[in-house]
């Protein structure tokens, strides 16, 4: 079933797919639901890419409940969705905790997931589900070694260098507060809210050229 679940989200645009077991880390109201299909596109968050990721999570959602399987579709913008009663679940749940217990990479000193072939430049979105799907093996650490571009690059400074690993997931690693207002400045005087710099200096999974820069 994994592997046939795996091979038609290929085929219709997902860049990598990963199972994650995540038994023992979920909050009481989606502990059944203890394993996750993560998914990553190689694009930026923008219209075109929600519109993939979720066409690609109705996939994997036919696919389970024709199976008889429950699942339960958290969307690439959660943050965003806060008019359905389920919605009240999205925040209780972040899509690169998905990608590292699924193998898909670790999270770098940038916060954001580093996939070793494709750098932070995936989009996530998970969706969760009572299948007993077999889990791919979890990244434990960092491997962003010496590198400190995303953090001498970074216009606000959000940035704090510490490292990341699943035995300690929650150290301060962007100083989200920082960030987050960098971007509404941006937006009031360029009309654009994203920044992204953090993404586009990173060594891991950029066009040839640049790959002799990963440490
Ligand atoms: C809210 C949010 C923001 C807020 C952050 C506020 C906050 N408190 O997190 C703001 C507006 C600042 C933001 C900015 C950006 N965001 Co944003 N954001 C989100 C959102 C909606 C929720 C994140 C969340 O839950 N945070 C809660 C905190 C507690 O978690 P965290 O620190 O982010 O992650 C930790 C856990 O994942 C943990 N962890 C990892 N593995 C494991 C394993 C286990 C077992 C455990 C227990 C924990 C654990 O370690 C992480 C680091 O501490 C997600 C979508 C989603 N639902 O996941 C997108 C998301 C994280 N954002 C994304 C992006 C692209 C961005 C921007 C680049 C946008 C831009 N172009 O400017 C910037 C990057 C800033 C940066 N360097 O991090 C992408 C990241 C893709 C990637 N490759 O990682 C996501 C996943 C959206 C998506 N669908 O692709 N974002
Ligand atoms: S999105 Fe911009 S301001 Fe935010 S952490 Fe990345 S480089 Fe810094
Ligand atoms: S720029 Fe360097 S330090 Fe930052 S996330 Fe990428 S590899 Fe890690």
């Amino acid at each position: 079933m994994k592997t046939s679940l795996k091979r038609e989200l290929l085929d219709h645009g997902a860049t990598v797919v990963g199972i994650a077991g995540l038994n023992g880390y979920l909050s009481g109201e989606i502990s059944h639901l203890d394993r996750a299909v993560s998914i990553g596109v190689d694009r930026r968050l923008n219209e075109e890419t929600l519109a993939l990721l979720m066409k690609l999570q109705k996939r994997v959602v036919r696919f389970l409940k024709a199976r008889g399987h429950k699942a339960l579709a958290i969307p690439p913008d959660s943050d965003r969705r806060k008019d359905t009663f389920i919605s009240k679940l999205y925040s209780l749940f972040n899509h690169k905790m998905a990608a590292t217990s699924a193998g898909l990479g670790w999270i770098g000193k940038n916060g954001l997931l580093i996939s070793p072939s494709h750098g932070p430049r995936l989009s996530l979105v998970t969706v969760l589900t009572d299948a007993r799907l077999r889990p791919d093996e979890p990244i434990e650490h960092c491997l962003c070694g010496q590198c400190v571009l995303c953090i001498d690059h970074c216009p606000s400074r959000a940035i704090t260098g510490a490292t990341w690993s699943r035995s300690a997931p929650f150290v301060e690693l962007v100083r989200l507060a920082e960030c987050r207002s960098h971007k509404t400045t941006k937006r009031q005087t360029t009309g654009k809210p994203n920044c992204g710099l953090c993404i586009n200096v990173c060594p891991y999974g950029r066009t040839k050229g640049y790959q002799d820069q990963v440490p």
